[in-house]
């Protein structure tokens, strides 16, 4: 990796912290993702977009803002990634999923919130987050109760995503939608205008596209590649230029089909197919992925905002106006079954189609430590499931590793049970 100090310096960044912060993750990573056998070659692409993530990645936005262009930084799916880059910006997810900026998140926030918000906040805090020093908008959403009061602490624009989805509500998004639009011009001093939408569209579905793709040849017995590697893609999504990001993937999914003809895989036929339901797995995070592929079983698809919830449901592209776009838009993203909507019946819909599309034998409910709505959801998910007769077995953890020990011995005994 070239030597970014320099750079960080000059983002009056903790340089030394900062060192400690990549060395930890860097050992996470290698006694996780980098300890996996069989790997595709073209995943070490992911790799790279993981560990440039503090370097190259903030090195070309830097370059970029010199030109004017304007960087945003998003803490949800939800926020329209094509109005912000129709409108000459550049959206970066910024959540963090590390252990190592916990405390320093906590100096701050309350204990007893979720590990996600506390790790993101904990890296700006504790300036080790080089995203931080040259954001030109936060933009926040009113999902959970922990998220919508954290932006108010750091002045971020916040997107009002409703509680529901009826008719009201769908009108309230499609407000959010346009302010959010409207925000975006200001910062950039550019306007949204049709036909720079339309690509920007087509571009976030091209990526959404790859990435479904990638996933329906994780439907394959053996899987092709493994749920933490695809986990690392999904990772990388969140990070990388998109255009370039859908080359990379494209060409993963091209060797991924080489692979399913010729039975490659880290994974012995008949393994054990689990699917990973909840709570987003952010970059820096990869402990239950692992816990569940050391023992043997294969994660093949994720319901989570780093799986399905971000790739699923393209937005309608060829409308002729501008009006007609946004409608689109807000369309799409309101199809987002994330647990503030009460009632989530699509989730549960979309749980039960994923079963059968990808012949899951077993799910695990992942929940983050204070993540109240997929906790309380995870009854109503366990219910749709015993129905099916499909075993499940919720998780709650944080990012540490105190309860390692703990979740083998629970994860190798839910293995057994599906035999
Ligand atoms: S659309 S899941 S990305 S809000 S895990 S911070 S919900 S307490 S991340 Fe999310 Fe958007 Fe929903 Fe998806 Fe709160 Fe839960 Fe933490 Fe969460």
């Amino acid at each position: 990796m070239k030597n970014y100090e320099q750079m960080w310096k000059e983002l009056g960044m903790n340089v030394e912290l900062h060192k400690e912060l990549l060395s930890s993750i860097d050992k996470t990573f290698k006694q996780t993702v980098g300890a996996q056998k069989n790997r595709p070659a073209s995943i070490e692409y992911f790799d790279h977009v993981l560990h440039e993530s503090h370097g190259g990645r903030v090195a070309e936005l830097i370059e970029a803002r010199k030109t004017g262009r304007k960087f945003i930084g998003t803490f949800c799916i939800y926020v329209p990634e094509e109005l912000a880059m129709a409108a000459d910006a550049i959206p970066v997810a910024l959540c963090g999923g590390t252990q190592f900026s916990i405390p320093y998140g906590e100096k701050m926030f309350p204990r007893d919130i979720c590990p996600l918000i506390k790790s993101t906040f904990g890296l700006a805090l504790s300036k080790t987050c080089p995203y931080g020093p040259i954001k030109d908008l936060g933009v926040g959403e009113t999902t959970c109760d922990a998220k919508k009061k954290t932006w108010d602490v750091f002045n971020f624009h916040v997107m009002e995503v409703p509680q529901k989805k009826g008719e009201l509500d769908f009108d309230l998004w499609y407000q959010a939608v346009v302010e959010f639009k409207e925000r975006v011009e200001k910062l950039t001093g550019k306007k949204v205008e049709q036909e720079r939408l339309s690509e920007t569209i087509h571009i976030m579905n091209e990526k959404r596209r790859a990435l479904a793709k990638l996933n329906e040849l994780r439907q394959h017995d053996p899987p092709p590649i493994s749920g933490l590697d695809a986990l690392v893609v999904m990772q990388a999504a969140l990070n990388d230029e998109p255009v370039r990001f859908t080359k990379h993937i494209n060409k993963l999914n091209e060797e991924l089909e080489g692979r399913v003809i010729t039975q490659i895989s880290p994974f012995s036929r008949g393994a054990k197919r689990i699917m990973i339901s909840g709570c987003p797995s952010v970059m820096g995070n990869w402990k239950i992925h692992s816990l569940i592929e050391k023992a043997g079983a294969a994660v093949v698809i994720d319901e989570t905002c780093t799986g399905t919830r971000y790739f699923e449901n393209l937005v309608e592209d060829g409308k002729k106006n501008l009006d007609e776009q946004l409608l689109a838009l807000a369309e799409r993203y309101m199809k987002i079954n994330c647990a503030c909507f009460s009632p989530n019946n699509d989730r549960l819909e979309s749980i039960e189609e994923i079963i059968d599309a990808y012949k899951v034998q077993g799910v695990v409910q992942y929940v983050l430590q204070y993540c109240h709505g997929y906790n309380v959801e995870a009854i109503r998910v366990a219910n749709i499931l015993k129905k099916r007769n499909m075993p499940n077995i919720k998780i709650e953890t944080d990012y540490s590793e105190e309860d390692i020990g703990q979740l083998r011995t629970r994860i190798d005994a839910f293995l057994e049970q599906l035999d």
